[in-house]
């Protein structure tokens, strides 16, 4: 285990100022009164650091932010970012796991820079990043036409969107923030602007779309994302709850059709964590006041968001064998 196995950071972070739609800052709070921290401590006896209180920032925001390079609240967006840039940084450096939860997918910005600085001065080692969306996130603010920040993360810390002034919003994002292109994974994409397709290509960056897993299955899908990474790489996972078919996760800002299923979510994340090499979770874009007629996709998908992040019982760390424990049932 590149962290300590026992030890959960908790940033929890209800910030929606990459975005446009009210209500996802109010996700973490949902995630936490659902019992995910609960389960955490009492069921898996995880440690864990961090308050359970949910930072909402809002004295962070400026009276006046006009955009900038086409860039909705980027001062707002800036000042958070590096805040929590600063927690992940601070959880990650005494060699906990981070877990953060969002807030919209903007907030990627902070967490990807806090662990990469950390994963570097700690380990010495560039950390790789799996990006479980819908969308891939990796306009620049020239390419995006809506110019919602979340949007634009995975730019941002790949370097690609980078701010010259060092004294404007992002100037403070410095180059052991930066995660390389080449040890980025998507999963699950279905809604890419032809930008980002450029981008993309450009980079050489690998992505598994909904066609792929449909061709391959989730379980090949996940083989070549592990393989492309390389053993032993410390892996930050972020995945947006968009990701999920809206069938599982609706209450979202931009749900897609064609997505995964929990199952498939949930199997992702369990490779990822039986690598041992989970250095930081996000779970983003989860927005609880999005309710469908039914009135149960709120709850829908929290419940979805915490059967993401909650580790499977019968994983290596609790040395239960899957086959065994089936096979041995009455
Ligand atoms: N690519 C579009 C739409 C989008 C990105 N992320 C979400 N939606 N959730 C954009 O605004 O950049
Ligand atoms: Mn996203
Ligand atoms: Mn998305």
């Amino acid at each position: 285990f590149l962290s300590n196995p026992e030890d959960i950071g908790i940033v929890a972070v209800g910030f929606s100022g990459g975005q446009c739609k009210p209500g996802v800052d109010a996700a973490p709070k949902a995630l936490i009164e659902s019992g995910l921290l609960t389960q955490l401590r009492e069921e898996l006896g995880y440690k864990l650091h961090g308050d359970d209180e949910v930072h909402l920032y809002s004295d962070l925001a400026p009276a006046e932010d006009p955009p900038h390079r086409n860039m909705k609240n980027p001062r707002a967006v800036s000042a958070v970012t590096e805040r929590i840039a600063q927690q992940v940084h601070h959880h990650a450096s005494q060699g906990r796991m981070v877990l953060t939860l969002g807030g919209d997918h903007s907030i990627a910005i902070g967490t990807l820079a806090g662990s990469a600085k950390a994963t570097r001065e700690r380990l010495g080692r560039e950390m790789a990043v799996i990006w479980v969306d819908a969308h891939a996130d990796i306009n620049t603010p020239e390419t995006s036409d809506s110019g919602n920040i979340h949007g634009m993360p995975v730019a941002f810390a790949t370097g690609l969107a980078r701010e010259e002034n060092p004294d404007g919003p992002f100037g403070w994002l410095h180059k052991d923030h930066l995660v390389s292109t080449s040890k980025l994974v998507y999963i699950a994409l279905r809604d890419v602007d032809a930008p980002e397709k450029r981008i993309l290509r450009e980079n050489g960056i690998r992505a598994f779309s909904m066609h792929d897993i449909d061709r391959h299955g989730i379980g090949r899908v996940m083989e070549m994302a592990l393989a492309h990474i390389g053993n032993d790489t410390p892996i930050h996972l972020s995945f947006d709850v968009d990701a999920l078919d809206p069938l599982w996760a609706p209450s979202t800002g931009t749900p897609v059709r064609g997505g995964l299923t929990l199952r498939e979510g949930d199997y992702i994340c369990e490779c990822v964590h039986e690598t041992g090499s989970l250095v930081a979770v996000d779970l983003v874009e989860v927005n609880p006041t999005l309710a469908d007629e039914r009135d149960v996709g709120a709850h829908e998908t929290v419940r979805a968001g915490c059967s993401i992040v909650r580790p499977p019982s019968s994983s290596p760390t609790t040395k239960t064998n899957h086959i065994t424990t089936l096979t041995t049932r009455p």
